[in-house]
């Protein structure tokens, strides 16, 4: 793929907070054990290892913020804030591409804060049984991951919608540009939500129907327009729970590793993405490392390679 940069820098993000549920933080580690490091080597890449960023969990940073329900709210801003600097630092030169291993979908945040700082408009592929598009008043759980969408597009608690870009600073990325896919787990609220801002929502109803090749070859088109690059945001657990159950939350009848290697493909040969993460795999409730050898298997198809 010659429009996406010859060197990556990886960045580890090992973060549980949002998910309020211990295991994702190890996300991190297990996707650099299953080997992801050797096979962006032999596809020819300079890798830099940029490590993990550092999260604190001691109840003292990790508290509630005043008067919302949103949980370990002082952390995930501080630590949002630390890696939207450095993902801005990478791509600050434009020839290093940003991978960013989670960790919970609220670092998300953080990532796309980092990533729009040196570019006016961008889409993004949100990859997820989940919409992420919950803000304090819609959310059921208080848990960060599960508004990091919405707030990335501005929306929700200023705490979260400030972050990298400063209060009142403006998101550089359009609803219009925004695709989820493989959806299949929306809140009431969420659903509202995506349709009031033009998101672009293919659920497991589309991929069933039209395939996940059509699917995201118009998700590649309607990120693109009028943008950039794309980023994905992948979710393992957008994935089947039986070749990634290693998700803190599994839902049924999801995308499988097959169709997701073709969906990666298919991202890869647009030529169009700047940037990537990660997320949501849970080592402790993994099988064998299956799910991190999957986001490993997927990194690769992203980034080029291919069978023959
Ligand atoms: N929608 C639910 C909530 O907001 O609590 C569940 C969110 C799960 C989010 C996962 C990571 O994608
Ligand atoms: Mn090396
Ligand atoms: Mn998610
Ligand atoms: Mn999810």
């Amino acid at each position: 793929n010659p429009n996406i940069c010859k060197q990556i820098s990886v960045l580890g993000v090992p973060m549980d907070l949002g998910a309020d549920r211990r295991g994702v933080d190890m996300g991190p580690s297990a996707i650099r054990c299953a080997g992801l490091e050797a096979r962006l080597e032999q596809l020819g890449y300079a890798v830099q290892d940029e490590g993990d960023l550092v999260v604190r969990r001691a109840k003292a940073y990790s508290s509630t913020l005043p008067e919302t329900n949103m949980k370990y709210a002082y952390e995930i801003v501080r630590v949002n804030e630390e890696l939207a600097e450095k993902v801005a630092a990478i791509t600050a030169a434009g020839d290093w591409f940003p991978l960013i291993l989670g960790g919970d979908h609220s670092i998300a945040i953080g990532t796309l804060a980092g990533v729009t700082r040196y570019k006016e408009r961008i889409g993004v592929i949100w990859y997820d049984a989940h919409g992420d598009v919950n803000t304090p008043d819609t959310s059921p759980s208080g848990n960060i991951h599960g508004m990091a969408l919405a707030a990335a597009l501005g929306f929700g608690h200023p705490a979260l919608t400030g972050i990298g870009i400063g209060s009142g600073g403006v998101p550089r990325i359009d609803p219009r540009n925004v695709v989820l896919v493989g959806a299949r787990s929306l809140d009431p609220g969420e659903r509202i939500f995506l349709k009031q801002h033009g998101v672009t929502v293919y659920t497991m109803h589309e991929i069933d129907r039209i395939g996940i090749s059509a699917v995201m070859e118009q998700a590649v088109r309607l990120a693109s327009a009028g943008t950039e690059g794309v980023h994905l945001s992948l979710d393992l657990d957008g994935l089947d729970p039986e070749d990634a159950p290693g998700v803190g939350t599994p839902v049924p009848a999801g995308i499988s590793l097959r169709e997701s290697l073709l969906a990666m493909e298919i991202l890869s040969a647009s030529g169009l993405l700047t940037s990537a993460e990660f997320v949501e795999v849970n080592p402790v409730l993994d099988l064998r490392n299956k799910t991190a050898k999957a986001a490993v298997e997927l990194i690769a198809s992203l980034l080029g390679e291919t069978i023959m």
